[in-house]
């Protein structure tokens, strides 16, 4: 935080020269120093940095756009929900409760939230405690609300890798729906993203390229903050074309970068350039990584990966409609991307490793690769055995969440991603207006 002299006043750092101010160096590698209101301090390595808090005191996103919050109510369009058509909390939020040993124990952890507070904190627990009220008044007093577990987003490109994703994950964690029910497409009256819910998990189509999934992340991450989602983590399980490996290699993106070799996101915005880095999170990658089995029939590596903005001259390929370059001039080009430690292509990684970051997500991009592009530029491997390579993304994603939920206790859960309604009015004009514009 500054003083009115422009100082910071955080207790641990000793003056301004060493400090990189709302740098976005969040990282959960990074170790937190101290808390102050709307602010942390976390260690980088290189300096200690302010950065803006995302999260609430009790782990729920806090958004970076103080619009949101005065919106009479906000429409997710393309996944045709709404803050006040639907119960985004009911829907999403995955509720469960603590139990505390004792009545010293309540009053202990209380205490300790209260002296945490900081003013934004205090306004969000008051809403929070009133929204609670409503929902006890709405279901004569039968709703308890406490502690999350971590939401997972999965999201990829096609709509039918995220039903066979869903299909996969509720297997999986042993998550049953009741009887005589399925798992139903969330966002089908979007007619342009595919969201299936299982437990704590999304799993979500993205489309193809920069935009799409950039549109995507604004409004997934708005609804973990409608939702009260606690500390989420985002995985995009994708495909790509690999540099001087096989096809069939899972490469865990390090880095990414784009086509200039930016490793940020460069957006314009109000007609000037916004660049906001695309990091991701490090220890995710390591922990992922780790979950890979020697026995595993293929190689899982940790790398940079490159965002092209298109499948064909963006990546360098002889095969599109246009070519103004040879081929040496190809193989040229991806051996200097091979020299700086690129081992794979695809089309979404600098939005999604920036948009997370900026919102303060842990988030993993993890991609199969198709072929390996020193060799050609035709994906000509069998449909079959390109299917069999989608799903190994998909198994070690699996194996983290389920990791994950094993150390909770939690390997089966209620409810069954299902749409609940809290006022029909707005439902049916949110589908309308979805429909509309289609
Ligand atoms: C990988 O595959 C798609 C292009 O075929 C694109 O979405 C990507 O990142
Ligand atoms: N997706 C890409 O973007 N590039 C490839 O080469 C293969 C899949």
């Amino acid at each position: 935080m500054q003083n009115h002299n422009g100082a910071n006043t955080h207790a641990s750092l000793n003056g301004d020269d060493d400090v990189c101010r709302y740098s976005d160096h969040f990282d959960s590698d990074n170790e937190v120093k101290e808390e102050t209101g709307n602010e942390a301090v976390r260690d980088c390595g290189k300096k200690l940095c302010i950065i803006k808090k995302t999260r609430y005191s009790d782990g729920t996103v806090r958004l970076r756009n103080p619009n949101i919050e005065l919106m009479d109510q906000d429409i997710l369009y393309h996944l045709a929900l709404g803050s006040e058509s639907h119960d985004l909390v009911e829907m999403f939020g995955d509720v469960k409760g603590t139990r505390f040993e004792s009545v010293e124990a309540v009053k202990a952890k209380v205490t300790e939230v209260l002296n945490q507070l900081a003013e934004a904190d205090f306004h969000h627990c008051f809403q929070q405690w009133k929204s609670h009220m409503e929902r006890c008044r709405d279901r004569q007093g039968e709703y308890i609300e406490s502690e999350n577990v971590a939401t997972f987003v999965c999201m990829g490109g096609t709509p039918k890798r995220m039903e066979t994703f869903a299909f996969y994950i509720m297997k999986e964690i042993g998550h049953k729906l009741p009887t005589g029910t399925t798992l139903t497409d969330i966002s089908q009256y979007s007619y342009r993203y595919s969201m299936y819910k299982v437990g704590p998990v999304l799993s979500i189509s993205h489309g193809m390229g920069v935009p799409s999934i950039g549109i995507l992340l604004h409004e997934i991450i708005k609804l973990m903050y409608h939702a009260r989602c606690k500390d989420p983590i985002f995985f995009r399980i994708g495909t790509s074309g690999g540099i001087g490996i096989e096809g069939g290699t899972v490469v865990i993106s390090e880095k990414a970068v784009d086509g200039l070799g930016n490793d940020c996101y460069q957006v314009p915005m109000l007609g000037k350039i916004v660049k906001r880095p695309a990091l991701l999170d490090k220890r995710l990658s390591r922990e992922l990584k780790a979950l890979a089995h020697p026995e595993d029939p293929y190689e899982t590596v940790i790398g940079t990966t490159m965002c092209a903005d298109d499948f064909y001259e963006g990546q360098g390929r002889l095969d599109g409609a246009f070519c103004e370059y040879t081929e040496s001039d190809k193989m040229v080009y991806l051996q200097d991307l091979q020299s700086k430690g690129v081992k794979n292509i695809e089309m979404e990684a600098i939005p999604f490793a920036a948009l997370t970051h900026h919102a303060g997500i842990r988030a993993a991009d993890i991609c199969v690769t198709f072929l390996d592009r020193l060799k050609g530029d035709q994906v000509s491997t069998p449909k079959e055995v390109l299917n069999e390579w989608q799903r190994r993304p998909q198994e070690l994603v699996a194996r983290y969440i389920k990791k994950y939920l094993q150390t909770k206790g939690r390997i089966s859960f209620d409810g069954h991603g299902s749409v609940a309604v809290k006022s029909p009015r707005r439902f049916k004009l949110v589908q309308q207006e979805s429909q509309t514009f289609e």
